[in-house]
């Protein structure tokens, strides 16, 4: 193993496998959560054999509190010394006002965005306090900085991320583990597909005419508030498309 570990949640697609790979470039071993199994596996594999890193893989719905805290319970004790969390996992279902929106999907959003987030920091924030040090990054957005129209849910799961980024840093302060937000504004990943299950054409649309962030950037965001020295903490990062000024307003040509 190498001396360094990353545990990402949400590592099949979009800005988590754009951090796996960054992360393993970088020498990291990773611990690497998601619901899709051969995806898992497959980058497990591809970073495995390029970066000579070792990877866990850790089959696992966040929303699932028994699972997935066995699961985390169950690695091997030298896995447990976690030095950068990113919780990741996250998802969007629907743009609808609030009088139409799907009550089922609202359960999706909160149960992964904000207690599945939960979830997994209860175990690992313990580990970290056990070795004292480590670095949690937690993914909010725009949309946990402001609302847009229709966004309602998904907003209020993101400005839940964006309280308990806050509130995890003042209650881990003691223990010397730092905490980070980073909150993207657009950016073209499976995000689209997903809120609109599966219909192409409309999350295609979404960044049509316009340069959106993509995994890359946001990767490289998180590798450079991980890399600072132990003394400096970055507390939120809000990075946004340069044709995007706010959550609801953007520059399409
Ligand atoms: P993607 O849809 O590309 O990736 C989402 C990842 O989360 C997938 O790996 C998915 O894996 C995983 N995931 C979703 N639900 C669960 C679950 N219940 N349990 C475990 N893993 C889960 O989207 P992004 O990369 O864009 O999203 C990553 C994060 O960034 C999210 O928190 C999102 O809200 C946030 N964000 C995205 C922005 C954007 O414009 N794209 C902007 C601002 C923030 P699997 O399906 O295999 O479980
Ligand atoms: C995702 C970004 O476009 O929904 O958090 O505000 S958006």
């Amino acid at each position: 193993m190498n001396s360094k570990i990353a545990l990402i949640t949400g590592a099949t697609s979009g800005i988590g496998a754009a951090c796996a790979r960054l992360f393993a470039a970088q020498g990291f071993d990773l611990v690497l959560v998601a619901r899709r199994q051969a995806l898992l596996e497959e980058i497990s594999k591809e970073l495995e054999e390029q970066h000579q890193v070792s990877v866990q893989t850790l089959v696992a719905d966040v929303r699932d509190k028994a699972v997935i805290t066995t699961q985390l319970e169950s690695l091997p004790a030298a896995w447990k010394k976690v030095d950068v969390l990113i919780n990741n996992a996250g998802l969007s279902q629907g743009l609808d006002p609030i009088d139409k929106g799907d009550t089922d999907d609202w359960d999706t959003m909160i149960d992964t965005n904000v207690k599945g987030l939960l979830y997994v920091t209860k175990v690992v924030s313990n580990w970290m306090i056990q070795h004292k040090a480590g670095h949690i990054v937690n993914i909010g957005s725009i949309a946990g900085k402001e609302v847009y129209p229709n966004g309602n849910v998904y907003c209020a799961t993101k400005h839940a991320v964006d309280a308990l980024n806050k509130g995890m840093r003042m209650d881990l302060l003691p223990h010397g583990i730092k905490v980070t937000a980073i909150n993207p504004g657009m950016v073209e990943t499976e995000f689209s597909l997903v809120r609109f299950k599966g219909d192409e054409e409309r999350a295609k649309g979404v960044y049509a005419g316009l340069e959106p962030l993509m995994a890359q950037d946001i990767a490289d965001a998180i590798w450079f508030v991980a890399s600072r020295p132990a003394h400096v903490n970055i507390n939120d990062m809000l990075i946004m498309p340069t044709a995007q000024a706010s959550a609801s307003l953007t520059h399409k040509k």
